[in-house]
């Protein structure tokens, strides 16, 4: 298993020099962040990247994200040039040494909540998702959530929602896989490994439609193009808001099949009403067994590229919700306690 740690760039509050000193960590996960979305990376941005990464005697092999652009999920006409467009990108990332690409492909909305800071017991602040709240947002009257990426103006953002309508949930399937079909191949040929991102939350949101939720869904997704560079990023935290997923089942599969290529592994506490808030990582702080989690990795024999996922606010940090250092960090050192307990108790 390598350690890693996402980092958003200079922009990034939490510096390079801060998470190298963090016990364990093997390599930082980050994308370029100056090119626009559909348009191709070039090798001398990726470069300097990994250099960057690399004088802090870090490790840059995996990139979080690179974007799908909406024509793609949309299938828009203009979807062949952003295709081959993300394919080239894929080979310039190869010839920088990356090895794996994570990616989602949700409509318009990466990951949702309602609150950003809501306040925990002991003082810290996290991240929730009120399910009741989400409910009564009507898509047409606009949608205005706590740090959401602001880039569509309001009547942009209508007019994609509005668009969307038209795409049910079996044609956002067949632009995923006409997507799959165009890079997938590129990607084998360079060495890359691609690794989507579920679902988070893992339910169709704003009426909008969402398919990769649950284990059914993703064994469809692999079999479009049946080989290992068409991976995933199991991230137990986004799956595990569904009382419904078994996320330790799920590492005994898709691990075990080796098509897991990068495990986001936090922890969530759900309510009754289908509503959860993120806690800290540590098992009985919430709903998951982060230890049993971790077992069935080890158990599967994954060797691939691990990090702690969204933090909590604490001990004062202010910054990207989500993704401070403390919280973050503890949850590194946890999973890495975990994982050297189960791996030698398994060795004995
Ligand atoms: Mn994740």
């Amino acid at each position: 298993m390598k350690m890693t740690f996402r980092w958003y760039g200079d922009a990034d509050p939490v510096s390079l020099a801060y998470i190298r000193q963090i016990p364990g960590i093997y390599g930082i996960v980050s994308a370029v962040y100056d090119v626009a979305v559909g348009e191709i990376w070039p090798l001398d941005k990726i470069r300097a990247l990994k250099e960057k990464i690399e004088a802090h005697g870090l490790k840059f092999e995996v990139v979080e994200s690179v974007p799908v652009h909406e024509d793609i999920k949309l299938g828009r006409p203009t979807r062949d040039r952003l295709i081959a467009n993300y394919a080239k990108t894929l080979g310039n990332l190869a010839r920088c040494g990356l090895k794996v690409v994570c990616y989602n492909f949700m409509p318009v909305f990466d990951w949702t909540r309602t609150i950003l800071a809501m306040k925990l017991d002991d003082g810290s602040s996290t991240l929730a998702f009120d399910a009741e709240a989400a409910a009564k947002i009507d898509p047409a009257q606009g949608i205005d959530l706590p740090g959401w990426d602001t880039s569509y103006k309001p009547k942009e953002l209508k007019a994609l929602l509005a668009e969307y309508r038209g795409v049910s949930e079996e044609k956002l399937w067949a632009n995923l896989a006409a997507f799959l079909e165009g890079v997938i191949p590129a990607a084998r040929e360079a060495g890359i490994k691609m690794a989507i991102h579920p679902d988070d939350p893992p339910r169709p949101i704003f009426g909008l439609p969402r398919i990769v939720k649950n284990a059914e869904d993703m064994r469809r997704l692999l079999k479009i193009v049946d080989t290992e560079a068409n991976g995933l990023t199991l991230c137990a935290g986004s799956l595990g808001a569904d009382v419904h997923n078994d996320v330790v089942a799920m590492v005994q599969e898709f691990a075990g099949a080796g098509r897991v290529h990068f495990a986001h592994i936090r922890n969530v506490k759900l309510d009754e009403k289908g509503g959860f808030y993120e806690t800290a990582h540590k098992s009985d702080c919430g709903s998951l067994d982060i230890g049993a989690i971790v077992k069935a990795y080890v158990d599967a024999g994954y060797e691939g590229y691990v990090r702690s996922d969204h933090g909590r606010m604490i001990w004062g940090e202010t910054g990207k919700p989500g993704y401070g250092l403390y919280d973050r960090a503890l949850g590194a050192v946890y999973i890495n306690g975990l994982w050297e307990g189960v791996a030698k108790g398994e060795a004995h």
